[in-house]
């Protein structure tokens, strides 16, 4: 009787105890310079590609599906990407205007899109391709100076230690039976490869954790890996929660910080960590043949406008085809969107969301002594805003420096604003004096 006392005891004061003996998190330098070079950065490409684009369907084929292990295993074999061009995807973003590149290493169907000698159910040793991918994409990132971002999925559809198994992967045909440590253990040392083979890593997304909610991750063990092999990866989670100790960033999903549109934030509150919302440039985030459902350049400008003024990046996604192109409508787009930062992006980079908070009629960016006001919303050819803290020395519109007229009143600040030139985005440039 004693004993049965005991260990029911042990099992329900366990996780407590576990959780109180966890020591704060200390950020290194490194990492808090990493955070500042990230909130200054704005925008990244998100890439999600892996043997699912070969079916064409979605990044979740493997399970929408109901493809077992044994069947799903042969896609890899028809996976040939012999048009992939590392240099020509970052010379993309660079000229969209993006600032760093994160790419699915390990999507939830288990393929290690890089040389893993912890498993043969990778590009090396499973596709006639037979080249690390990762390694061509951090090469050619170094050369045009982006940072490196690895996505890397908890969730695992392929490997039999993910075991008990989660609401997903039920059709994978794996043996009723598995060892979830050996699983932990088998994700930290493809961890351990992902940030000792590819030079710096500038941060791991994680995602999947969702599926085992109640599972005991051993999350602070791999976060302690991560920042002990690079202490300045930032580590972010799409647990869909408020931040957990030993993490760097917070991203949202197809939301904005703060809102729940999507239905995925519904439990996350934002906390103090530098934010990221990933959106799609279509409907899925795999590569789709029937996906037609393209978002406008100047929709996906205006979010990114929108994330910056909730303080957040905006990380943009493309599902890259099996030959290794992206495809045209995606390449048009981000060309576009080039178009827009070239011209506006220095008042999007290096600034931080407000002074004044988001409003119906836009947002604001400010950075030393300018404010930017981005008009999204107003047809309007004056605009009343709240009294900013400074007093105003110029008002322009921006970038064409455009003079403009101002009146401050005691219920707010009159903009004179520019005519709409019909763009994504009317933006005011208001320099207050320099406190000196
Ligand atoms: O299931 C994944 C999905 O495939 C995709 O990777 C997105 C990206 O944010 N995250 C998960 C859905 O929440």
């Amino acid at each position: 009787m004693k004993t049965i006392l005991r260990s029911l005891l042990m099992t329900l004061l366990l996780p407590f105890a576990a959780a109180a003996e966890e020591p704060p998190y200390t950020p290194a330098p490194e990492n808090l310079a990493n955070r500042e070079w990230f909130q200054d950065a704005k925008f990244g490409l998100f890439v999600h590609w892996g043997v699912y684009s070969v079916l064409g369907v979605e990044e979740w084929v493997m399970q929408k599906n109901e493809i077992d292990k044994a069947t799903y295993e042969k896609v890899a074999s028809f996976f040939n990407p012999v048009e992939f061009d590392a240099d020509e995807w970052v010379r993309m973003a660079k000229g969209a205007g993006m600032q760093y590149i994160t790419i699915t290493s390990k999507h939830h169907d288990g393929f290690a899109m890089f040389d893993s000698k912890h498993t043969d159910w990778d590009i090396v040793d499973r596709t006639v391709y037979g080249k690390d991918v990762l390694a061509q994409l951090a090469e050619a990132c170094r050369k045009h100076g982006l940072r490196l971002f690895f996505y890397y999925s908890q969730l695992d559809w392929y490997q039999d230690d993910y075991y008990p198994r989660g609401w997903t992967g039920q059709f994978s045909g794996r043996p009723d039976q598995g060892d979830w440590d050996a699983y932990i253990d088998f994700m930290n040392a493809q961890l351990t490869e992902l940030l000792t083979n590819y030079g710096p890593v500038t941060g791991i997304w994680f995602d999947g954790w969702w599926d085992r909610k109640e599972a005991n991750w051993r999350l602070r063990e791999t976060y302690d890996l991560i920042h002990r092999l690079q202490p300045g990866t930032m580590i972010g989670s799409n647990h869909h929660l408020a931040p957990k100790p030993g993490e760097d960033f917070q991203m949202f999903e197809k939301d904005l910080p703060g809102h729940n549109t999507a239905g995925f934030s519904g439990e996350a509150s934002v906390g103090q960590l530098p934010l990221e919302t990933a959106e799609t440039m279509a409907r899925f985030w795999g590569f789709s043949l029937q996906d037609k459902a393209y978002k406008p350049a100047d929709e996906l400008i205006r979010y990114l406008v929108r994330a910056a003024g909730y303080n957040s990046n905006f990380l943009l996604n493309v599902g890259p085809m099996p030959n290794g192109k992206i495809q045209p409508e995606f390449v048009a787009t981000l060309g576009a969107i080039g178009d827009w930062t070239e011209r506006h992006g220095e008042s999007i980079y290096g600034t931080r969301g407000g002074p004044i908070p988001p409003q119906n009629w836009g947002v604001t960016t400010h950075k030393d002594d300018r404010v930017f006001v981005h008009v999204l919303d107003w047809q309007q050819d004056t605009l009343l805003i709240p009294n900013l803290d400074r007093p105003i020395q110029r008002v322009r519109s921006f970038p064409d420096g455009a003079a403009l007229d101002w009146e401050v009143t005691e219920f707010g600040t009159l903009l004179r604003l520019p005519p709409s030139s019909g763009g994504p985005d009317r933006v005011i440039e208001v320099t207050s004096v320099t406190e000196r």
